[in-house]
């Protein structure tokens, strides 16, 4: 038998609970207590009703399939509100509605959304339960794949109610799959409440609550308060001989959008030539940092996730063999192919032929020869961080690691160069707020336009992004050791529109360059937008890049920056509004006028 008894005597959750339930009409309560035992019961189930498929449990142990509603496969950024109580307050990047319109018009979606349901409790924990830094949520849904999501992307269970005790300081989410209507969808936050409430979605970002709208919307508001910085960053740590002749292990901390490569470069695997060198690279997170100032005068990093939800489409043996590793068990795929000869799952880039009895992410009949692709271009995996064989020794570490280097990056076809370093943190700052990249798959709309994306927050700051900027610019004075901040691009193309750079292992040889440069052990050449490798030393050894290819990588052109002085310009009075940090606009009329 579940247990449908409350697992606390908390007032202010057993209000929560109480008032979705009367609101939702659900037919019995659940709340999850974290056993396996009862997260088995609730997998049947979804067997049973078909939400999820069993996969090979030979081939793939513990692996699932799961397919979405056609017309729910990504975050929907323009039906995502932040809520807070003054328009001005969100800001021109954000949606808004006011607080009371939002609940008025949510709660009429959610009135008897869960009758013949079940409603889900899930108390959940964003970090190590227990710690300082960490944050507790309480997510209320109607879905057991959300249930079975949050329970591998998050620490879920009875002991984040043990350790919450009678405090009032947790974010409330409320979720419902409802009817899944898309005109009706909306994920809506209210910073002043701690409080999340999303209908009519149950796709990633969308529904499971504790991701992007808890740990970066909500997140990134508090973090505003409280001095530190909620971000859309992996963090991954690099284990080499330094240029003192110790072993030491560098942590580098790296924001780019959403499908620009965060997994990917997390868990890279380092080309032979580094692996010989003695070289080791650790994952501690591929999405979500939270980054505070230690004790020490540096900045450090904890990942508040507990598992991965990483692109499926493009990941391989090649391309990532610690994430293939990972996933071949205990993993719930998302939107992928099925072979039905094996019972397993594929999907385009995963360097195999393809399945001739296959049904499509669709579940349709799968043609292999068809121009259209067999899974969703946003087909994802949800698998343990646990599973993952390079995951750090420090990732349940509550204090996280230092970090040495942060680094922005995205989707950018000429123009930007494969590295350069900011002169210092105000420089950096600019280089984030000045970022861009082409749009992907992982939210709804346009695809491949170049839009700028200030920090690869442009989703998910949960308030106005001039006072964002104005955050970082502080937080940068309140560091005595602060991490030197570079930009990196692996899709620069050629004229052939084949992308120049070999990218996924190979970029260890720019985190190589940027350790170097963090222990001043390289020099650089100053230009104007920033210090740039000397092309002798990036390491081409063992890779096809022509050294003209690696000038053309690492080229500053005057005209493409004009150009892009231009964009950054159009950019910034758009989102002014008398909030951008005049350091930042300072910046910008400086570059523009410089020459070389
Ligand atoms: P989200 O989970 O959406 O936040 O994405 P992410 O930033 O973690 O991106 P991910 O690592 O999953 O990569 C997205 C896509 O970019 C995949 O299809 C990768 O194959 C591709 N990709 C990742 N790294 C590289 C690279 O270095 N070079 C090239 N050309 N493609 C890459
Ligand atoms: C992203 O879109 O940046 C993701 C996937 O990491 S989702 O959880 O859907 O936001
Ligand atoms: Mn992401």
């Amino acid at each position: 038998m579940m247990n449908n008894l409350p697992l606390t005597k908390n007032k202010k959750v057993l209000d929560f609970v109480l008032f979705a339930k009367n609101l939702c009409s659900p037919d019995n309560v659940i709340w999850i207590d974290g056993s396996k035992s009862q997260l088995d019961e609730i997998r049947a189930k979804t067997l049973e009703s078909g939400e999820l498929i069993e996969l090979n449990q030979e081939l793939l142990p513990n692996c699932y399939l799961h397919r979405s509603a056609i017309n729910d496969v990504a975050r929907v950024e323009n039906r995502t509100f932040i809520c807070s109580e003054k328009k001005e307050d969100a800001g021109p990047t954000n949606n808004w509605m006011a607080p009371n319109e939002a609940k008025d018009k949510l709660s009429a979606l959610f009135k008897n959304s869960m009758k013949g349901r079940t409603m889900f409790v899930i108390p959940f924990s964003m970090g190590v339960v227990g710690s300082k830094f960490s944050k507790v949520g309480i997510e209320i849904t109607d879905s057991a794949y959300v249930v079975l999501n949050m329970a591998i992307m998050t620490r879920v269970g009875k002991e984040c109610l043990d350790v919450l005790g009678d405090s009032t300081d947790f974010v409330e989410g409320l979720h419902c799959t409802a009817t899944l209507t898309e005109e009706e969808r909306y994920i809506c936050h209210f910073p002043l409440e701690n409080a999340i409430w999303s209908v009519n979605s149950g796709y990633g970002g969308n529904a499971l609550l504790g991701k992007k709208c808890f740990a970066l919307r909500i997140a990134s508001t508090q973090a505003k308060r409280e001095g530190w910085l909620a971000e859309h960053m992996l963090i991954v740590g690099i284990e080499r001989t330094g240029s003192g002749g110790k072993r030491e292990t560098k942590y580098i901390a790296a924001a780019f959008p959403s499908q620009c490569g965060k997994t990917n470069l997390a868990m890279l695997v380092p080309p032979k030539e580094y692996l010989d060198k003695g070289y080791k690279v650790f994952c501690v997170g591929d999405d979500i940092a939270w980054l505070r100032i230690g004790k020490d005068g540096r900045l450090w990093a904890v990942n508040p996730e507990n598992g991965f939800f990483g692109v499926a489409v493009g990941t391989s043996m090649k391309t990532n063999p610690n994430a293939m590793k990972a996933i071949s068990s205990d993993t719930i795929f998302t939107n992928v192919v099925q072979d039905l000869d094996n019972n397993t799952v594929w999907w385009e880039g995963m360097g195999t032929p393809p399945p001739t009895n296959g049904l499509t992410w669709k579940g349709e009949k799968f043609d292999p020869n068809s121009s259209e692709n067999g899974a969703h271009a946003n087909s994802r995996f949800t698998v343990p961080a646990k599973n993952c064989h390079v995951i750090s020794e420090e990732f349940e570490n509550p204090e996280g690691v230092p970090i040495s280097a942060i680094v922005f990056g995205g989707r950018r076809q000429k123009t930007i160069p494969l590295v350069y370093e900011a002169f210092d943190w105000e420089h950096g700052v600019f280089m984030g707020a000045s970022m861009g990249s082409t749009t992907t798959a992982a939210q709804q709309g346009a695809q491949g336009v170049t839009r700028r994306d200030p920090m690869a927050m442009l989703p998910f700051i949960g308030y106005h992004v001039g006072d964002y900027l104005k955050h970082w610019l502080e937080v940068g004075k309140k560091i005595k050791n602060p991490p030197k901040i570079f930009n990196v691009n692996w899709f620069r193309k050629d004229e052939n529109d084949k992308f120049i750079w070999p990218g996924f292992g190979e970029n260890l040889r720019v985190l190589d360059w940027i350790i170097d440069r963090c222990e001043d052990s390289v020099q650089a050449n100053k230009t104007k937008i920033g210090l740039i490798p000397f092309d002798k030393d990036i390491n081409i050894n063992g890779i096809d890049i022509t050294s003209s290819q690696i000038k053309t990588l690492l080229e500053i052109n005057d005209t493409e920056w004009s150009e892009e002085f231009k964009g950054i310009e159009e950019f910034f009075d758009k989102i002014d509004e008398g909030k951008l940090p005049k350091e930042l606009k300072d910046k910008l009329t400086k570059l523009k006028g410089d020459k070389k």
